[in-house]
């Protein structure tokens, strides 16, 4: 789930409408799943005609706002917990007619302001396991590790540094995976920006990229001009965002982005039943992918029939590329690459 926050009048609003927008599977008003586009899925799906087409999809969810000038509510950092993704709406565009909580506009001034207080929390996180890490009881060899790289890392973090800009070797963060610490969970930032600056949008991100550093990623977009693009033509509304240098809207954007930052691919299972495209960790096995489908289909899993997406479409049909001899059985540590198609055969 992206958990998306941005401190008063910045314009989440706006952009969450943006984000699910019509077509989209809303859960409730501020939750919902964005269908990524892939013509993939299309293609399969004329081929095939299932009864049902399952595109992939991101679950993002509308957070409440970050509010300086009080204290932050407990169940705003829960749900930026429960975030694999944090993404930031920070407000760059300057209009005199909507007042903002600070005088004046000066978006790397929030950010900071917002990561300093992830930061404090996550300092709180590292204090609590220290403190009951050393009290009595023996620990296991895990436990000791995790508070010991905890012990070096919490200094840092008092001088104001990210943890994910903090130099950890791989072994030390799979330790530390399960206390979701917020600055080291992917970032995205909405810079929602005048369209007095849209032309200069590539710049834009690629400053706030360097401010921002690793496991990042930035993408501005003026909400205001979108929204109202969404009420035209598409023809129309996508000649607008051109004359500005720009090629996408802000919501396939906003998909990528994510998908970066996730480090997902996408593999397809298909069938007269349905056709289905699921987003899997790149780096995934044929194990993972079959768990990802369905428990039970992993725990019996006996081979996956694999065949790439290009060379099932050059062969036409299944029989062909069984023919062509392009249909392989993989076993469970077969590396999964985009674009796969895969049937799982298991037994259980
Ligand atoms: N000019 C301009 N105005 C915007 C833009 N985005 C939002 N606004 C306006 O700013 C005001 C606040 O926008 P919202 O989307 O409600 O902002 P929000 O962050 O959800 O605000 P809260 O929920 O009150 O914290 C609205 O009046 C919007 O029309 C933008 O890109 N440009
Ligand atoms: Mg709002």
């Amino acid at each position: 789930m992206v958990g998306i926050t941005a401190f008063p009048f910045s314009g989440k609003s706006t952009v969450i409408n943006l984000l699910l927008k019509r077509g989209n599977n809303l859960k409730s008003e501020n939750e919902g799943r964005i269908t990524v586009p892939d013509e993939r899925i299309e293609i399969l799906s004329k081929i095939f005609e299932p009864l049902k087409k399952t595109p992939a999809f991101i679950s993002i969810k509308e957070l409440s706002a970050f509010d300086m000038r009080k204290k932050v509510e407990s169940s705003l950092i829960n749900d930026l917990k429960n975030s694999d993704v944090i993404s930031f709406v920070a407000r760059s565009f300057d209009v005199s007619l909507y007042p903002y909580i600070y005088p004046d506009i000066d978006p790397k001034r929030d950010i900071r302001k917002f990561l300093d207080e992830l930061i404090i929390e996550d300092i709180a996180i590292a204090e609590k396991r220290i403190r009951t890490g050393t009290k009595g009881l023996k620990k296991s060899s895990q436990e000791e590790r995790e508070i010991e790289i905890l012990k070096k890392v919490l200094p840092i973090l008092e001088d104001g540094k990210l943890f994910r800009d903090i130099d950890l070797s791989d072994e030390d963060l799979a330790c530390l995976k399960h206390y979701a610490f917020l600055t080291l969970k992917p970032f995205l930032l909405l810079l929602n920006i005048g369209e007095e600056d849209l032309s200069n949008t590539l710049q834009i991100e690629d400053d706030f990229a360097k401010y921002l550093g690793n496991n990042t990623q930035v993408l501005a977009l003026s909400a205001k001009l979108e929204e109202e693009l969404s009420l035209l033509e598409i023809d129309e509304a996508r000649e607008i965002l051109s004359s500005y240098g720009l090629e996408n809207f802000g919501l396939a954007r906003f998909i990528r982005a994510c998908y970066d930052l996730l480090g997902y691919m996408t593999f397809f299972t298909v069938g007269k039943d349905e056709v289905r495209a699921w987003q899997i960790r790149k780096g995934s096995n044929a194990l993972e992918a079959a768990g990802r489908i369905h428990s039970d289909i992993a725990r019996g899993f006996i081979r996956a029939e694999v065949i790439s997406y290009q060379d099932f479409i050059d062969s036409g049909s299944m029989n062909e590329a069984k023919k062509r001899g392009l249909l392989r059985l993989e076993g469970k540590e077969y590396m999964v690459k985009d674009g796969d198609i895969l049937h799982v055969r298991f037994n259980i």
